[in-house]
């Protein structure tokens, strides 16, 4: 029995302060119907600590789109998961495949970043996904089964996190996996996780992401083991992401 289903969104490198009127008008909408979901958004750095006084008062939390995973130091440019907790975020995503690809990021330094977010009390959201040729080659499975058990640290037992499936071929592409891949990995990120972690693994959310939109969402968050969407484009919309945060 799956619990209560967890939509977050992620903005990307896209907004600036004049956004958080999207934030402002989910929050009104919310207040004339509250979301039968856990609802998250995770804007730039930057909009942390706006984002939490547009959203004051709503059931909405706020998370980070990345952390280093040391908690200070020489490291110009980054920034640490405390940090994320002192302007106000509850969530972190870690190991986006935006960062694996583009940073060079290993499933080693994804489990140490979800790490450092756990040590500072932050959930992380630990991303896995396979790439078009690892598809083509039916690798999915196997290549998505490694991630889990390498980028999920052991700390997590028992702690608040999620992990999210991004298959990289189906992101900000408008291309989804259909319905049975979906479950199909899900499934294996489910016995994944309870290899890794044990049955304390057994509710935590896996969430789908990759060109999710208001008229898929029904659809696949109706998937077994969807625990819940990982949301980019969609979300920098509040008529969208309302939509599909009413889907779940
Ligand atoms: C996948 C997703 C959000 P989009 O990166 O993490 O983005 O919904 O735009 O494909």
């Amino acid at each position: 029995k799956q619990s209560v289903k967890l939509i977050a969104g992620n903005w990307k490198m896209n907004g600036l302060c004049a956004s958080l009127t999207e934030a402002e008008a989910l929050r009104a909408e919310l207040e004339k119907g509250p979301a039968t979901c856990r609802v998250v958004l995770c804007p730039p750095a930057t909009l942390i600590d706006r984002m939490g006084v547009a959203l004051r008062g709503s059931s909405v939390e706020v998370g980070g789109q990345d952390c280093r995973a040391e908690r200070c130091g020489a490291y110009t440019g980054d920034i640490s998961a405390d940090m994320l907790k002192d302007a106000g975020a509850a969530w972190v995503i870690v190991g986006h495949s935006e960062r694996r690809q583009g940073y060079g990021e290993t499933d080693a330094v994804v489990a140490a970043k979800a790490t450092a977010a756990l040590e500072a009390g932050l959930a992380p959201i630990v991303c896995v996904g396979e790439t078009l040729a690892e598809r083509e080659a039916g690798r999915a499975v196997e290549v998505v089964r490694g991630q889990v058990l390498n980028s999920l640290p052991l700390a997590a037992g028992g702690r608040e996190f999620a992990v999210a499936y991004e298959p990289v071929w189906a992101i900000g592409t408008g291309l989804t996996p259909t319905l049975e891949q979906i479950e199909e990995v899900h499934r294996a990120v489910r016995a994944a996780m309870i290899e890794r972690l044990g049955l304390a693994a057994a509710t935590a959310p896996i969430l789908y992401g990759g060109s999710v939109k208001p008229d898929n969402a029904r659809d696949i968050l109706a998937v077994p083991e969807v625990g819940g969407a990982l949301v980019g484009g969609a979300s920098l919309k509040a008529a969208d992401f309302l939509t599909i945060v009413r889907a779940a």
